[in-house]
């Protein structure tokens, strides 16, 4: 149980983790090629990069945006994993431009914010709720521990902790100091990584004062901004997660992304400091999200109404809004509950975001993107929405708020840092993916070699090369999703070992050349909802392995409400290496579809049975929806 938490698992860094041919490093390809340059080209194009040169002036284009240093301070993180990764110069030297500017924008008191110091001088940390300046602080810190851990250098670490320094000056209980906190959590998460990175315990002192003092009464916001509105427990106080203190709260709730940014710092604090009540709290609110509140992709956020979670069970398919940051939250917490709490509970919902509610976030080229990623779709219906340019009817290349494509370049430029991890003399592979890794585990560098075409085959075979022969153990996730789950080693079958947490450990002495291969069979799963889940009543989905599939009308045509699944229906399971970038696309010869036949002229009728005909229903990966056009998509299917 972990009564008091700490960081049990290290995990295996990015820049030792090299991907091999296989789903991620395709997708980790066009991460590099085409939508880090692209994000670049944005942030440029859109003024975002000038803005940091500080010399707008009121009249001129592209005001600087209150969170625009978020953007490319995402930018400058993903460039950082990328350039341990994918060695590049000239990447290398736009980073070393931007960081420069970064460091000539910075004050002497060592604030730094590219809108602060043009457009409102005089308004600095005045909105804290609004205004987003921890936010952007927190980000730029993130994207200066990742430069600092992929190349050594330390110049940018230093400038950020000028103003990390200054953050702490600012803020906190002590007399003279601002008694607030962020209006949207982030910097919680970012202050961990330099208290890690620097060794320096206020910032992890100053995470915490952040959490603590979210919530206590008088409400900060309401003290800010002298707006009654921020007086009591209003939905604005539920919508930024301050209506009581974090401790107290039941369950998360209010903006989807802000909720899960706050877990995931919950979790490092109570990590970092031993606080055992605190992480009781962070595994209640796990819980609760994970069982009662997360899409079945992966995805977190049940309307657009203030980018929102609701209510338990609340999970309606065609407006759901499920936000791609949101989806990348969720695994940010996952991994910090992980790293914490080995068990597969939190990589198979890990598993479940990355690869459908985060993937679908981007297209098949990587320079189009989803915002909110709905489970079901009528290109009329979401038209006729109020959410401006984030209907997901059809990817975008950019947003005016473009939270989602930097993060999406951020996360997949750093895939590789979340299958590894060790502890002592064990090992533990959370993700599978073809990928080589070169760890030290009982004091032995060992190369480890994953070969795979997971997530479409159900087999992993791991090389294993210490140095020399070692004892350690090797503990492989098996997904909760899996059953039957069989192992061999160097060709021989082994009994399956009992599983501790989701993890099958093979402890033995290892020598170089060995190999362990584990198959996790992956039929078709018709997967239902809890019955309190008013959308899927009668409804199945359908999974297979890690993903989950969904019905687009280009390969079943419009009106997918009127398809069914006949309860003995077959489904075949092929992979097409020529469609959508390589899927495995499952088939079901005897679909129904229920047809107009008899119906003319009435749109109510109490005695006409529906007649159906056979149709065959093709569906494919959730996460590649939308690449072939326009048109209608649905996850859950009735069952009949
Ligand atoms: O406010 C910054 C980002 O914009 C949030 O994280 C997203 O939800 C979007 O509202
Ligand atoms: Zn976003």
């Amino acid at each position: 149980m972990n009564a008091k938490p700490r960081r049990t698992l290290t995990p295996v860094s990015w820049r030792d983790v090299r991907l091999e041919d296989g789903y991620w490093k395709r997708k980790q390809d066009v991460n590099h090629k085409t939508t880090l340059p692209m994000v670049y080209r944005k942030c440029r194009d859109t003024g975002r990069l000038d803005a940091i040169k500080l010399q707008w002036k009121e009249g001129q284009p592209h005001k600087p945006h209150v969170f625009w240093d978020s953007d490319v301070a995402k930018w400058l993180e993903a460039s950082a994993y990328s350039l341990a990764t994918h060695p590049d110069r000239r990447l290398a030297a736009t980073v070393r431009e931007i960081v420069e500017r970064y460091a000539a924008s910075q004050g002497p008191d060592g604030y730094i914010n590219s809108h602060f110091r043009t457009v409102r001088p005089r308004d600095r940390w005045t909105n804290l709720r609004a205004d987003h300046e921890l936010y952007t602080a927190g980000h730029l810190i993130e994207a200066a521990v990742a430069l600092h851990e992929a190349t050594g250098n330390r110049a940018f670490l230093e400038v950020i902790r000028g103003f990390a320094d200054h953050i702490d000056q600012t803020f906190g209980r002590e007399m003279g100091k601002i008694r607030g906190y962020p209006g949207h959590q982030e910097i919680e998460m970012a202050l961990v990584k330099l208290y890690r990175a620097t060794g320096e315990n206020r910032y992890l002192k100053l995470a915490r004062y952040f959490l603590d003092e979210r919530g206590r009464k008088p409400l900060y916001f309401h003290l800010e901004s002298n707006d009654p509105a921020w007086a009591g427990d209003g939905i604005l106080s539920i919508t930024h997660q301050c209506e009581k203190p974090v401790r107290k709260m039941k369950a998360l709730t209010g903006h989807a992304v802000r909720a899960l940014y706050m877990l995931s710092g919950m979790i490092d604090v109570a990590g970092e400091t031993r606080d055992a009540k605190l992480w009781q709290v962070c595994r209640r609110h796990w819980a609760n999200i994970v069982q009662r509140r997360m899409y079945i992709t992966g995805g977190i956020g049940s309307t657009p109404a203030q980018e929102r979670l609701t209510f338990d069970y609340d999970l309606p398919n065609e407006t759901a809004y499920a936000e791609t940051c949101a989806a990348i939250a969720l695994v940010f917490a996952g991994w910090r509950m992980l790293r914490i709490e080995p068990d597969r509970q939190y990589a198979d919902v890990m598993e479940r975001a990355l690869h459908n509610g985060v993937m679908s976030g981007v297209s098949l080229t990587g320079d189009r993107f989803f915002y909110n990623n709905p489970l079901r779709v009528h290109p009329l219906a979401a038209s006729m929405e109020h959410r401006g340019e984030n209907r997901a009817i059809i990817r975008r290349k950019w947003f005016g708020c473009s939270c989602c494509p930097t993060n999406i370049v951020r996360l997949l430029a750093s895939i590789g840092g979340y299958f590894y991890s060790t502890v002592d003399d064990a090992v533990y592979v959370h993700l599978y993916a073809a990928s080589t890794t070169n760890l030290t585990v009982a004091d032995q560098r060992v190369t480890l070699r994953q070969i795979t075409d997971y997530p479409w085959s159900d087999t992993v075979e791991m090389s294993v090369e210490p140095e020399s022969a070692v004892t350690f153990k090797l503990a492989l996730r098996v997904p909760g999703w899996c059953e039957g789950a069989s192992m061999s080693i160097n060709g021989q079958s082994i009994a399956m070992p009992r599983l501790q947490r989701g993890y099958a450990g093979i402890k033995r002495r290892w020598q170089p050349g060995d190999r362990v291969a584990m198959t996790l069979p992956m039929p078709v799963r018709r997967t239902s909802a809890h019955p309190a889940c008013r959308a899927n009543v009668g409804m199945v989905a359908l999974e297979r392995g890690p993903i989950v599939y969904c019905l687009e009308q280009v390969d079943n045509g419009a009106d997918l409400h009127r398809l069914s699944l006949p309860r003995e229906a077959v489904i075949h399971a092929r992979h097409q290496p020529g469609l959508l970038g390589g899927v495995t696309v499952l088939t079901i010869p005897h679909g129904r579809r229920l047809t107009d036949k008899g119906w003319s002229g009435r749109l109510y009728d109490g005695c006409s049975p529906a007649s159906q005909v056979r149709q065959t229903i093709t569906a494919v990966p959730y996460a590649v929806w939308a690449n072939r056009g326009k048109g209608e998509m649905t996850v859950w299917l009735r069952e009949n």
